[in-house]
């Protein structure tokens, strides 16, 4: 629904030295999916099965920049971005999964790569996994077998200890719970695997032991001498209440927002340590409706709660669209909808982008941090992805109307609010391969022609709206831009 006030637009700027990025993912971007040593990941394998992804397309060459990462950088240099987030392909660094593979050609490759952006000026930004799992540890159980846990550290120390010199910011996981719920839960995502009621719960588990370990290593042994931060991002929509006088309704968007962004972030910004009480208490009752033994989610033990605890410098955001929440009791237990007791809408008013998912609600980003901010007591919050989607086209309105006014209220969250927001990336650099869609839905500030072999990049118009908001820090007086 319209609100004026809500809408308004606000004229100001960024505190000073607030950082700007987008961000890419390696299975997206990088192609060269068999060179120098790479082992397979679980996307290829995924996007090699026929049916998995939309019209067979794959990221054996997606925009190639594992050749033409000079490219890349000149187009970050165009944008004036301070900060590039990018992701580590794991199955580069240990082709099997295991510290036993170590492939010294994929160091080599992200040394020159970070070499390369730090010559430019652009402070890198390093996602240690953005889904490309080895497949060999898929074949080991994957993430729902606690051992992966360990896999992960090793690989995430190596790459500490390799790189650390020069990468100052960490993100552990990207949006655990996509690889959650679409990869073992509705099997949408790679690996591709449907049981909402035992595997996806394990791997949220895994993948929370996984960050924290990780995040503890970086802590003990790096810190100190490297002094850089580590983190994990997480996603969520804005859930909001249907009806906002029915206090059902209230409850039951409070208790969407614990499942999507609570199960992760209740555990490592939360005072105890732990999954969030009204997911505990509900799957307990759900258990007996399911005629399973015990609840689903997993415990930690007293000492893994401990360490979970505050193991994060910086809470990692990614925001793309809101919801409407209604109070369902009626639903399937086995479905994650029926699990929550909720039913998710969307306003009619909301303008929808090409993903059927994602409708600009500028509004609810505000909101979330705001959620956050009192939820996890003022955490340092990075916007770590933000974006919309579009056919493609050079003259992208769509996609500036929705930059404009989604940079916008989060400079209300800052400037207003007073949450303590420090940067904010937009997703992405340029269109690249977009999971099950493929190469159908555009994200990029650049367009890629894919059936060029050169992939040659064309800025579009909102690469040139971003690098004035860039420049101006925000949108300070009256402003430039003319056409909205
Ligand atoms: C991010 O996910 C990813 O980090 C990034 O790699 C990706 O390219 C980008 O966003 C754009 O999608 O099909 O109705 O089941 C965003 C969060 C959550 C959005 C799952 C798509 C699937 C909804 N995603 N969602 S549906």
């Amino acid at each position: 629904m319209a609100d004026e006030k809500r809408d308004e637009f606000l004229q100001g700027v960024f505190p000073e030295g607030f950082a700007w990025a987008t961000a890419t993912a390696s299975y997206q971007i990088e192609g060269a999916w068999k060179e120098d040593g790479k082992g397979e990941s679980i996307w290829d394998r995924f996007a090699h099965t026929p049916g998995k992804v939309y019209e067979g397309h794959n990221g054996d060459i997606a925009c190639d920049s594992y050749h033409k990462y000079d490219e890349d950088i000149k187009l970050m240099k165009s944008l004036g971005l301070t900060h590039y987030r990018f992701s580590i392909a794991w199955p580069r660094i240990f082709p099997d999964g295991t510290a036993a593979s170590l492939n010294q050609k994929g160091l080599d490759f992200y040394n020159k790569f970070i070499d390369a952006l730090l010559a430019a000026n652009v402070i890198p930004m390093v996602t240690l996994y953005h889904w490309d799992l080895p497949q060999t540890l898929q074949d080991k159980g994957g993430w729902p077998n606690p051992e992966i846990a360990d896999h992960f550290n090793d690989y995430a120390d190596i790459c500490f200890k390799t790189f650390g010199d020069r990468v100052k910011m960490w993100i552990t996981l990207n949006e655990p719970i996509c690889s959650t719920y679409l990869g073992y839960g509705i099997g949408m995502h790679a690996p591709g695997i449907k049981d909402p009621l035992n595997a996806m719960f394990k791997t949220a588990h895994t993948l929370i032991r996984a960050h924290t370990k990780a995040y503890r290593t970086y802590e003990s042994k790096y810190k100190a001498q490297q002094k850089g931060v580590c983190g994990i991002t997480m996603n969520s929509d804005w859930d909001e209440p249907k009806d906002p006088r029915n206090k059902d309704d209230v409850e039951a968007a409070e208790r969407v927002l614990q499942y999507k962004l609570g199960w992760y972030a209740s555990p490592i910004f939360g005072k105890a340590g732990d999954y969030p009480a009204v997911m505990k208490k509900n799957l307990e009752q759900k258990a007996g409706l399911l005629g399973l033994p015990g609840s689903p989610l997993p415990e930690f033990t007293e000492e893994e709660k401990q360490l979970n605890k505050g193991a994060s410098d910086f809470f990692g955001l990614n925001y793309y669209s809101s919801r409407l929440i209604t109070n369902d009791t009626s639903g399937d237990p086995a479905h994650i909808a029926g699990l929550m007791d909720a039913e998710e809408t969307t306003d009619p008013s909301w303008p929808r982008a090409k993903s059927k998912w994602l409708f600009s609600v500028p509004w609810g980003l505000r909101k979330l941090i705001n959620w956050i901010t009192a939820e996890y007591g003022r955490p340092q919050i990075w916007i770590t992805e933000n974006g919309s989607s579009d056919d493609g086209e050079l003259n992208d309105e769509f996609r500036i109307n929705y930059y404009r006014k989604h940079i916008n209220e989060v400079m209300k969250a800052t400037i207003v609010d007073g949450c303590d927001v420090r940067g904010y990336t937009a997703w992405s650099l340029l269109d690249n391969f977009e999971w099950a869609e493929g190469y159908s839905e555009h994200f990029g500030l650049h367009s890629v022609d894919f059936n060029d072999p050169e992939r040659k990049r064309i800025a579009k118009k909102s690469a040139g709206f971003i690098a004035e908001v860039i420049k101006n820090n925000g949108f300070p007086g009256e402003e430039a831009t003319t056409h909205l």
